[in-house]
């Protein structure tokens, strides 16, 4: 039997505290993978059943309908099972209410941005969907062809407009170092390009405020799926597996209303950027050099990696002496006792977070995950022993026979074969431009 709003639960399972059937959609959700059904849609979850009203989910997936599939036959139903050494808990969430798939139905997914009940568009489209070139400005070629996030916003905005309605909030909750004014800087140059008309109305309707997201989120397998099955009663094709650990903090610049996630565990902060870069260089800077190097040792899975004797301290000294020193943290916030936490994440034996998902975009994720910091520790005249390992890994890793999965695999493998690598990797005019240069 297949999971749905009819599906009788074990009184194990933790259901969602409102009436589902009563809610109207507040948010449209771009890019609806595990991390948002296993993150920001658990913290609208719990925000209605703390009583908010009418923040139901509309997902949207640009491309594939593989979500669609899975959540539409469940009344947009799924469990998220939290993992840890001491077990595994299990809870169903309802706040996503219906999966559109953009490429089948543009029509649909403008309407939906378009609604008067909503006030939020978020978006988890990973770094490669803001469609940057390398200089980090908008690839405009890729960003008019269908689909691409920015012709839905327009669309969806100019609707808006036109029917004399509010902005919106744009929030993107993908780990790129500013993610808010990334997207705000993108989406001004399509507009400036495509809808000059809509500029300044956006520049005064919207806001795209920055946020820090975390949680781990392994791509489910078919084990997952079974053990729900057996807990559940029911088969839940969108399920989804986490840590017990999640962290949400939000700059608060809403362009209208929105849940009070702050009631549920959000941060809601003037300032985001000592959490969001501590997050980047330290959490994600250590899971790329763990995948890697691990790879390169051998390894299948991030807790195998972190228990490697030889390859533990290179990961401690990559956050404690490399990373937390470039952070100007915010009062209150403790770098030493934040890379503690991340030694324990990354140990979870339960979540089996295989190294090869970490491995795919190198190109995308190692600018904001370690050239940054290289950058900072090569101005004071410094080297970073770790984040050379890491970078030597990850060329080791292109030359490798591993399949390399990242927008620009080609060119990359081509530049990692050659005796000139590093130069034509990295430094300004390296295919991942970037103020650190290789000695
Ligand atoms: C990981 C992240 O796959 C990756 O690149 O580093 O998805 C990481 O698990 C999350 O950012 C944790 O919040």
């Amino acid at each position: 039997m297949r999971l749905s709003a009819q599906t009788p639960l074990p009184a194990s399972v933790r259901a969602p505290g409102y009436d589902r059937a009563a809610q109207a959609a507040g948010i449209v959700h771009i890019g609806i993978g595990a991390f948002h059904r296993a993150h920001q849609a658990v913290y609208t979850d719990d925000a209605m059943t703390a009583g908010d009203r009418d923040w139901g989910i509309i997902g949207v997936s640009l491309r594939s309908g593989d979500v669609a599939a899975q959540l539409n036959p469940q009344d947009g139903l799924y469990t998220v099972s939290t993992r840890s050494a001491v077990g595994t808990r299990l809870r169903l969430i309802g706040a996503v209410q219906k999966v559109l798939v953009a490429a089948d139905d543009n029509q649909a997914v403008i309407d939906a941005i378009a609604a008067p009940t909503t006030h939020i568009v978020s978006f988890t489209v990973t770094e490669k969907g803001y469609l940057r070139r390398p200089d980090g400005s908008l690839d405009l070629a890729a960003a008019v062809g269908n689909p691409s996030l920015y012709r839905f916003l327009a669309a969806g905005l100019a609707a808006r407009k036109a029917a004399g309605l509010g902005g919106l909030t744009l929030l993107s909750c993908d780990n790129l170092a500013g993610n808010g004014a990334v997207l705000r800087r993108l989406m001004r140059e399509y507009l400036a390009a495509c809808h000059p008309d809509l500029s300044a109305w956006f520049d005064r309707a919207c806001t795209c405020p920055a946020t820090m997201i975390d949680r781990i989120v392994p791509a489910t397998t078919d084990a997952h799926r079974a053990e729900v099955e057996a807990t559940l009663g029911a088969r839940d094709e969108g399920a989804v597996v986490t840590e017990g650990f999640s962290q949400w903090v939000i700059e608060d610049d809403f362009a209208g209303p929105r849940p009070r996630w702050e009631k549920v565990g959000a941060e809601l902060v003037a300032d985001v950027a000592p959490y969001e870069t501590a997050k980047l260089r330290m959490l994600n800077g250590a899971h790329s050099a763990l995948a890697y190097i691990g790879l390169g040792k051998g390894h299948e899975y991030v807790h195998q990696t972190i228990a490697d004797p030889q390859i533990r301290p290179v990961i401690e000294r990559l956050m404690v002496g490399e990373a937390a020193p470039t952070i100007d943290a915010a009062p209150g916030q403790n770098l030493a006792a934040y890379a503690d936490a991340l030694l324990g994440r990354f140990a979870n034996p339960a979540l089996d977070h295989r190294l090869i998902q970490i491995a795919m975009d190198g190109s995308q994720k190692i600018p904001q995950r370690w050239l940054e910091t290289l950058a900072w520790h090569q101005a004071r005249g410094a080297r970073c022993p770790s984040l050379e390992a890491a970078i030597a890994a990850w060329i080791a890793f292109l030359r490798s026979d591993h399949p390399v999965d990242d927008p620009l695999a080609g060119k990359l493998r081509e530049a990692a074969a050659g005796p000139d690598a590093m130069a034509r990797l990295f430094g300004k005019s390296g295919l991942i431009a970037s103020d650190w240069r290789p000695a």
